[in-house]
């Protein structure tokens, strides 16, 4: 009865929950992101190590916001260090509903690097059922590329099985989250 009614509260009143894995490069703005939909605001971040999690409760629904700084420990290695850190995050992948991919849309040297990466994170055992939402994030900088040269390099149309967006962001200009969210 109880649980019926826990049921029947949560429908009614709309009480959904969802859990999300921010993921990218190092330095592509993740904790920014997560701060401004969190808080509504710019917070000095430094390079996350570990990792940040927090509530942000939108539109009737709860999302858990998971922003792991996978780069930290390794940063600088010349090799791929997204690969390296999988296993240790693996704990934190079941019950991902979504993946929010988020890329330094003016780096453009190392988006041949965060496609390698985004590609291994989507080969994920747990992570298969997830739908993924890219952030081309950094709009605001004079060299940033657009959504549809980050979907290009990112090889988003490769994806198969599963639901995809992007959304031109600017975590700094508080741009293109909440339509990110909407999806
Ligand atoms: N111009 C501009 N700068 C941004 C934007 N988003 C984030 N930044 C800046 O980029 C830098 C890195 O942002 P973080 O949010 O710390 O990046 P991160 O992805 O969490 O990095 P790690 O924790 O190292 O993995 C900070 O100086 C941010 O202020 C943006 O949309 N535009
Ligand atoms: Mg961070």
């Amino acid at each position: 009865m109880g649980i019926m009614f826990t049921k029947l509260f949560s429908s009614l009143f709309g009480n959904k929950e969802a859990r999300i894995l921010v993921l990218g490069l190092d330095n592509a703005g993740k904790t920014t992101i997560l701060y401004r939909l969190q808080m509504g605001e710019v917070v000095s971040t430094i390079p996350t190590i570990g990792f940040n999690v927090e509530t942000v409760q939108y539109n009737n629904i709860k999302f858990q916001v998971w922003d792991l700084g996978m780069e930290t420990i390794l940063k600088g290695c010349a090799i791929f260090p997204y690969k390296l850190m999988l296993p240790y995050w693996r704990c934190y992948f079941p019950n991902t509903q979504a993946i929010v991919y988020v890329v330094d849309s003016s780096d453009t040297d190392r988006l041949i690097i965060a496609k390698d990466e985004f590609h291994a994170i989507l080969e994920e055992e747990e992570l298969k059922g997830a739908v993924v939402l890219v952030f081309a994030n950094k709009q605001d900088l004079p060299g940033a590329v657009d959504d549809a040269a980050v979907t290009e390099a990112l090889e988003l149309h490769k994806i198969k099985n599963r639901q995809w967006a992007i959304f031109k962001a600017s975590a700094i200009k508080g741009e293109g989250l909440f339509e990110g969210l909407d999806w």
